[in-house]
């Protein structure tokens, strides 16, 4: 893979960008990515939507607050080209300023979110608007939900400096230690994790994984792991990530397949951070955040779910998931295989429908995937 490894720090001469346009070495940089990734076999949405005529009209923008370029938003796609999406935004102002790149891939990801289409306001509904998923508990082994917030007024990962991050840390765990009740938990940094404790708790699928090449090439990872954490509650069932690939990540989780529970506790979760916290909002993207996958609700609704029959025939798990607008993900999370035949399956669209709406669409496609799985079963 090429190497466009641009950390912000490595133009020593300009620290601190001032720039009315991309300086010619970042051009130059971009025209060979441009090239390179265009005669690759790459399926990732820039690859797809990145025309020669766009390239040439927005190479030389940058960001009016934090001077973000081209290479900011799709270097990663540039260095793995076997991305599926391959573009972040540096900050919320590169939605604007490079919409021409980033409103078909928009478009694309969530099925149909034109230009001209506007996010709808805040609707979560209610947990008990979704039974349990498998009341008999033959096919679900956990419930997970979660949903991003992006704090105001501050860039995304590529702009942060270190002060920023200890800043962000500092503010989000000081609204963190005011939760109560089921939601009341504690704070650990991860400079302060033991590498056995950090270990045990990606295992237990609670804390993001480090190392993420995607993420390490958008510069997403520097300073690491200045400012990163994780809040977890005393069941393990409600947890907040702090500054991975967004400043927050609300999660709840349950063992078996009852999601208006998990759900419940979100919306309480993110509710509550909301009273102190104020989060980047677009009127016409919804809640903003650093990968376009997840605008929007931001919420990603899913199971780990054992099917022996449709797991066999991965196409068909595909095309049935497909059908549903469900994304199929391995045990790990995205960019991992299956173990033991358990996949992480979810909800793959987040903009452009409510909160219910995104979970409701979860709901209907993971029952009709248990109900394929069955009927597979039955023809055996
Ligand atoms: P996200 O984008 O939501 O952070 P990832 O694909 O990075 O999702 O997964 C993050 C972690 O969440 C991984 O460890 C993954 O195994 C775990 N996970 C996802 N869904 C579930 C689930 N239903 N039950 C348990 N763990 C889950
Ligand atoms: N790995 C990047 C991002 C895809 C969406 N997932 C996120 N944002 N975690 C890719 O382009 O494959």
């Amino acid at each position: 893979m090429m190497s466009v490894r641009l950390a912000r720090g490595i133009f020593k001469k300009i620290p601190i960008r001032n720039y009315s346009r991309a300086p010619c070495e970042i051009i130059e940089i971009l025209e060979s990515g441009f090239e390179t990734l265009a005669q690759s076999k790459s399926q990732s949405l820039l690859k797809k939507h990145l025309t020669q005529e766009i390239f040439d009209k927005i190479k030389t923008r940058v960001t009016p607050s934090y001077c973000s370029t081209l290479l900011d938003c799709i270097q990663s796609g540039l260095c793995n080209h076997d991305s599926g999406v391959g573009i972040y935004a540096p900050d919320p102002e590169a939605y604007s300023t490079f919409a021409e790149l980033f409103d078909p891939i928009i478009d694309d990801y969530h099925m149909g979110f034109k230009g001209a289409d506007k996010h709808p306001a805040t609707c979560f509904g209610y947990g008990s608007d979704f039974p349990n998923l498998d009341p008999e508990q033959r096919f679900i082994v956990s419930t997970r939900i979660r949903c991003a917030r992006s704090i105001k007024d501050f860039p995304f990962n590529p702009c942060l400096t270190k002060k920023d991050y200890r800043h962000l840390e500092c503010m989000i765990n000081k609204v963190l230690k005011t939760l109560c009740n089921e939601h009341s938990g504690k704070f650990m940094a991860l400079s302060c994790m033991e590498k056995e404790e950090q270990q045990q708790l990606i295992d237990d699928h609670l804390l993001f994984k480090e190392g993420d090449r995607f993420l390490q090439d958008a510069n997403a990872s520097r300073f690491w792991p200045t400012g990163r954490g994780i809040f977890i509650n005393q069941n393990r069932t409600f947890i907040v990530w702090v500054n991975e690939e967004d400043h927050i990540r609300v999660i709840s989780m349950e063992k078996g397949g009852d999601l208006g529970r998990a759900y419940e506790r979100m919306i309480i979760g993110v509710e509550s951070l909301a009273h102190s916290l104020k989060f980047s909002h677009d009127k016409r993207l919804g809640y903003l955040t650093f990968c376009p996958s997840n605008l929007g609700t931001t919420i990603r609704a899913s199971v780990h779910i054992k099917l022996p029959n449709l797991g066999a025939d991965k196409a068909k798990l595909e095309e049935v998931a497909k059908k549903h607008n469900l994304q199929v993900r391995g045990t790990s999370g995205e960019h991992s295989e299956a173990k033991d035949g358990v996949y992480d399956i979810s909800n793959k669209r987040r903009l452009g429908l409510t909160e219910y709406q995104v979970v409701m669409e979860m709901h209907k496609g993971i029952t009709a995937l248990i109900d394929a799985e069955c009927q597979a079963g039955s023809q055996k």
